[in-house]
Order: C-alpha cells, then structure tokens, then sequence
C-alpha cells in the first residue's frame, strides 16, 4: 500500500526532481523523434534536433503540439508504437471535430495508474477504503483511470459509472462506500438527491476525488457540507493520460502535478511565449515517461497558474491552481471575455446551487446572454415581485463582475437537466448560424 505514497518521489528536491526530468526529457525527445514522423516533421520545421535539447531549460526550442495537430494525426499519427504493443485507447467526448484517441501500452497504464493511486492516498484513502467510482466507464478516462488507482491502493473498488442515481445511493449505503470519485456536477447532485431522500446519516463517505471540469470554492464548500466530506480536486486529460495529471493534498490549496511523468509550463496563449511560474497563462505539459502516446510540448488551452511553495504536506511537487476556464471556453460577449466559473461565484456567493444555463445569441447583430437559474426549494416562491426582486438583484451582480447586462430568469428547482457526467453549462446558439 504504501507504495503509492511515494515520499522518495513525491517530497523529492528541486535538485532531483530536475535531475529526473533533464534524463527523461533528452531521452524522450529522442524517441519521439524517431518515432513519430508528424513530430518529427515539426522539428524539423523548427530546425530543432533532439541534440538541441540536453535538458529542461532547452524545452522552450521544441514546437508545441495543439487539438488541431491530433486531429490532422487522427487515428494512428502521433502514436509511438506498433500497434501490436499498444494495448488500450481512450478517448474524448469530441463534441466538436474529430474525436481525440490517446494509446496506451501496459507500462503506460501501470504509470496512469500509479498516478491515479497517488490522488487516491493523498486525500485519505488505503486498502481498508471503499472506492466508489461513479464516473464514466468506456473511452472516457475517468471511470478506468480511478478504477486502476483504486485497485493499486488495494481498496475494494466499486466500479458504479455514471447515472443511475438510485442505484448509486443504494450500493453507497449497503456496502459503505468511504470515498466518492466523480465530476463535481454529479456529486452535488448525489448530495441533493441522498438529503432529499433523508439518508444522509445511512452513508459513510469521508472523502470526494472530484474533476474532469471547472468547479468553484463555494461548490467544494456545497458538497463538503451536503455529503459531509472533505472534497479533493483532481485534474488531466486525456491526451496526457487522464485523470491523476495532477491531484489535491490534505491542503486542498491547488494540485500537485506529478512531476516525474510531466513537466509543465505557462505560456502567454497568445505570444506563445513561456511565462515565469507564478503568472496566469496556458498550461502546457511535456511527457517524459511515455510509450505509446508521448506528447511533447502539449497546449491544453486550460488557463491556471504555477506555485512552487512548501506545501502542508510535504510533497513538493509544483501546483497548479484550479483552471480558471479554457482559452476556448472562454466566451466573447459584445466584445467582453466572460468565463462561466464567474457566474458560478456569483450565484454561489448568493445562495443558489450549481444549478444554471447559460445561453448565448445573436439577436439584430447584437450578442445576447441569458443566464438561467434554478432556485433552491426554500427559495422558491409563487410571489412574482419577489422573484423579480432576486432577478434583478443577480442582475446588477452581474454587471458589477462583468460589465454587461445580462437577462436573469429563475426557474423551478429541478427544472434545469442534471448531468451524470461533465455539467453542459453553455449553450451558444451563435454557433448554430
Ligand atoms: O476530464 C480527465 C479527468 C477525468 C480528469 C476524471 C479528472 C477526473 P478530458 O475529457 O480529456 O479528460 O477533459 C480534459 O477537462 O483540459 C480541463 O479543461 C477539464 N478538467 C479536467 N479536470 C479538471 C479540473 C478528463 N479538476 C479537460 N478542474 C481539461 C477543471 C478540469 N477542469
């Protein structure tokens, strides 16, 4: 067990960890040069040979490689092995475009795993836990990369996936499951199904490893209070592997990246250019352990900042701060950039739920934004001026956060569609034209 509590890894010094990264990174370029002639090609581009990079400081020289360079790779390009040595894809939910597919051999889902194991101990959990995965099964990396970190700590794993919601709570109380791992939207939505149905003193969970999408302090302080837990953030994608990129200690003040596998960077998204650790910008990551799919220099559009400080916990592997959306979630409105988690702070701070929609259009050449959202029971009310009143009142916080106007309508608890999975949270008619 004690095994994915690596403290010669995880509290490792500056010094070595660089040490590790200097070695895997010469010898992964090298590989992926070899191997994967779209890479390659882009090096070459550059004029950049992997005798160019001898260590992490020469990282900057290499090309970065986007969403649209795994498309244009799709299926096969950007993997690094025959397929006979491939053993696992997983995939995005590729709502726009093709989908992304990432490729796995044995040593790289061991390593997945571990990292997975490593986000399951650092928020409490051990083989005497009871880990129920309720996040998605299949191509999503939630559901097996959970999955396989339970199973290295030696938990009883209880693979739920998603949805059905009575079911869920049932297999929660009969066999005591201990630690939630789901989106965040799905486990709001478990607590206000399992207090609605009055069985919360029936469940003994202690812990939540909830990510796979933006979710705010207040929604950690919502479900840590709704489920009685301490709730645990955890991030990736599935490009670099999945869920365990990088994870929350006891600190709960940002995620430790695993920095024997990963080596990150900020960059100004527009420039390109690399920021100091410390500045908001575009996190970029480099994998250095990698067989099948090894990507190098990685944009994830996910926007955050860098902190290396000494943490509570004494891991000392850099953190990152929860994203603060996605270059490209970013919506534009009349000319303002609006990102949904603000309007989550603001409803958050007001008392309602996680509960919203927000519709953007298009309506005589002028951008429109409707913010839907949905009262709790005990705010919900038949008086119209009352409903109004809190109208407007959301009204002007918006302004005051955004600079424009936005059209507030409450509705009925329960009446916005619950998700079992990522929340859909925008809906941009803009986009239909
Ligand atoms: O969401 C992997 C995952 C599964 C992470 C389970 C955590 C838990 P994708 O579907 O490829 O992979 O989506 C990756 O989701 O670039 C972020 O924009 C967003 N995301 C992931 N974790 C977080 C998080 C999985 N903790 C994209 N907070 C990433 C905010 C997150 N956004």
């Amino acid at each position: 067990m004690e095994r994915y509590y690596q403290p010669e890894i995880e509290c490792a010094s500056r010094e070595q960890i660089l040490a590790w990264q200097n070695e895997r990174l010469v010898k992964q370029v090298k590989y992926v040069y070899d191997r994967v002639p779209y890479y390659r090609k882009k090096m070459e581009e550059k004029g950049v040979t992997p005798a160019d990079v001898t260590s992490v400081a020469d990282l900057h020289k290499l090309p970065f490689l986007t969403k649209a360079d795994l498309r244009d790779a799709y299926p096969y390009g950007l993997c690094a092995v025959p397929i006979s040595q491939a053993v696992r894809i997983q995939s995005t939910s590729g709502t726009t475009g093709r989908r992304v597919v990432a490729f796995y051999t044995q040593h790289d889902l061991d390593l997945w795993e571990d990292c997975c194991a490593r986000a399951i101990m650092a928020a409490g959990g051990t083989k005497d836990d009871v880990v129920h995965v309720s996040y998605g099964y299949g191509l999503f990396t939630g559901g097996a990369g959970l999955h396989g970190g339970s199973h290295k700590v030696g938990s009883l794993t209880l693979p739920m996936s998603s949805g059905n919601t009575d079911r869920q709570i049932q297999f929660m109380c009969d066999l005591g499951s201990t630690i939630l791992c789901c989106t965040p939207s799905y486990a709001a939505y478990l607590s206000e199904s399992i207090n609605e149905r009055g069985l919360k003193d029936q469940i003994h969970l202690k812990a939540g490893i909830f990510g796979a999408e933006a979710w705010t302090e207040e929604m950690r302080r919502d479900i840590e209070k709704g489920l009685g837990i301490k709730a645990y953030d955890i991030y990736g994608l599935t490009e670099i592997s999945g869920p365990g990129v990088a994870f929350e200690c006891s600190a709960q003040g940002g995620m430790h990246i695993n920095e024997d596998h990963f080596i990150a960077e900020i960059i100004d998204p527009v420039t390109e250019e690399v920021l100091p650790e410390g500045e908001k910008g575009e996190l970029v990551f480099t994998c250095i352990t990698k067989e099948a799919f090894p990507l190098l220099r990685y944009r994830t559009r996910d926007i955050c900042v860098l902190k290396r400080e000494k943490c509570a916990c004494g891991r000392t592997h850099v953190k990152m701060s929860k994203p603060m959306g996605r270059s490209d979630d970013m919506l534009i409105i009349k000319g303002v950039n609006v990102f949904p988690s603000q309007i989550e702070t603001i409803l958050l701070n007001k008392g309602y739920a996680a509960n919203y929609q927000l519709i953007v259009d298009r309506v005589n050449n002028s951008d429109t934004l409707e913010v839907q959202v949905e009262m709790t029971p005990e705010m919900f009310s038949d008086s119209v001026s009352e409903v109004t009143a809190k109208e407007k009142e959301l009204v002007n916080a918006m302004k005051a956060m955004l600079g424009i106007y936005a059209k507030v309508r409450l509705v009925a608890p329960k009446s916005i569609a619950r998700s079992e999975g990522k929340a859909v949270r925008v809906i941009d008619k803009r986009k239909l034209y």
